[in-house]
C-alpha cells in the first residue's frame, strides 16, 4: 500500500493551525512553568498540552503511524521503520515563556528514514514554513527559492554565544576564527526558527552542539527541499534517534566551513 501524503499533509497543517490557535489564546492565562534537566531548561502546561494532542489526533488518524514527541507522550522509538512522526509541541519554549515570540512547532514526518513532509510554525507571526519531498518548500503560499552560493566573509551565522567562551566541550579556538570571518552571528533561542531562516536564506549557516531528533526533524526537510545540507558537525547525516550535534546550512557555506573550521579540528565526542 502506498502512503498518500497529500492526506497526511492536509491532516498534519490542520492539526498545526489548532494547535497553533490553542497556544496564542493560552496568552491570556497564567501558564505553569516547571524545569526539567536542569533550571534554564524549561516546560510548560503548554508544551504538555500541544504535544498530548498531536498524539491523539495522530493515533485516532493512524494507529499504524509511529510518534516521537519531546515531552514523551509517544512511542519509545528504537527505529525509524514505517511513518514516523517527529513533534515538537513548543520549540523555543524559553522565548514562549520570557517574550512570547521566538518559538515555534515543528514536525516532521519520515517514512523509513526519509523525511517526507516537514513543517516549522511560527505561531505569533502566523507563518507556517513546510515542504514535502520533491514537492517544494514554502513559506505560508510563497514558494521558497533554491538557495544560492553565499561568501563566507557575507554569511550570517547562527550559533550559541557560550561557544566563544571558554568551554569544555568545545575549543574557542576552533569557533572564534570563523566568528570573526562571517559578516555577523545571530542566537533566536528555537533551533527549528533557525532552520526555516536557513530555508529562507535569513541565515546562512547553523552549529550547535547537541539538539534532540524534534528539534531538527521538521527544518531537515524544509532546509534539504530547497537545497541546503543537514549534517552533524563531523558533516555525517542524523538517524534521528538520538541526539546530535547539528551543522545546517547553504551548501557552499556548508562545505567550506566544514573544509576549512570543522574537519579534523573538533574533538570526537
Ligand atoms: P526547546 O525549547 O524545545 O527545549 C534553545 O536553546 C534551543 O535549544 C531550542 O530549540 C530548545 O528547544 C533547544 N534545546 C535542546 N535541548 C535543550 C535544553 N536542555 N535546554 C534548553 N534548550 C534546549
Ligand atoms: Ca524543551
Ligand atoms: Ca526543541
Ligand atoms: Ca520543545
Amino acid at each position: 500500500m502506498t502512503t498518500n501524503w497529500q492526506e497526511i499533509d492536509l491532516f498534519a497543517k490542520n492539526l498545526i493551525d489548532r494547535a497553533g490557535e490553542t497556544i496564542r489564546h493560552s496568552f491570556r492565562n497564567k501558564l505553569q512553568i516547571e524545569t526539567k534537566s536542569d533550571a534554564n531548561d524549561l516546560v510548560t502546561n503548554m508544551d504538555k498540552e500541544i504535544e498530548k494532542f498531536f498524539v491523539e489526533k495522530i493515533n485516532a488518524f493512524d494507529s499504524s503511524h509511529h510518534i516521537m514527541g519531546e515531552e514523551g507522550y509517544g512511542d519509545q522509538l528504537t527505529s525509524m521503520d514505517g511513518v514516523v512522526w517527529i513533534v515538537d509541541p513548543i520549540d523555543g519554549t524559553m522565548n514562549f515563556v520570557h517574550q512570547q515570540r521566538n518559538f515555534a512547532i515543528s514536525v516532521g514526518i519520515y517514512e523509513d528514514g526519509v523525511g517526507m513532509l516537514g513543517y516549522i510554525y511560527d505561531v505569533v507571526l502566523d507563518e507556517l514554513y513546510h515542504a514535502h519531498k520533491g514537492h517544494g518548500a514554502y513559506l505560508n503560499n510563497s514558494k521558497l527559492e533554491m538557495l544560492k552560493d553565499v561568501k563566507l566573509e557575507e554569511s550570517i551565522l547562527a550559533l550559541n554565544t557560550t561557544w566563544v567562551t571558554p568551554h569544555d566541550r568545545v575549543p574557542y579556538e576552533v569557533f572564534g576564527p570563523l566568528v570573526h570571518k562571517v559578516r555577523g552571528t545571530r542566537s533566536y533561542g528555537s533551533a527549528a526558527l533557525e532552520m526555516a531562516y536557513i530555508a529562507t536564506g535569513r541565515i546562512d549557516g547553523y552549529l550547535t552542539m547537541r539538539l534532540s531528533p524534534w528539534d531538527i526533524a521538521g527544518g531537515k526537510v524544509i532546509i534539504e527541499e530547497v537545497g541546503g545540507i543537514v549534517t552533524d558537525l563531523f558533516n555525517q547525516p542524523h538517524t534521528l534517534l538520538s541526539k546530535a550535534s547539528v551543522f545546517a546550512g547553504n551548501p557552499a557555506v556548508h562545505k567550506i566551513i566544514y573544509e576549512h573550521y570543522l574537519k579534523e579540528k573538533l574533538p570526537k565526542s
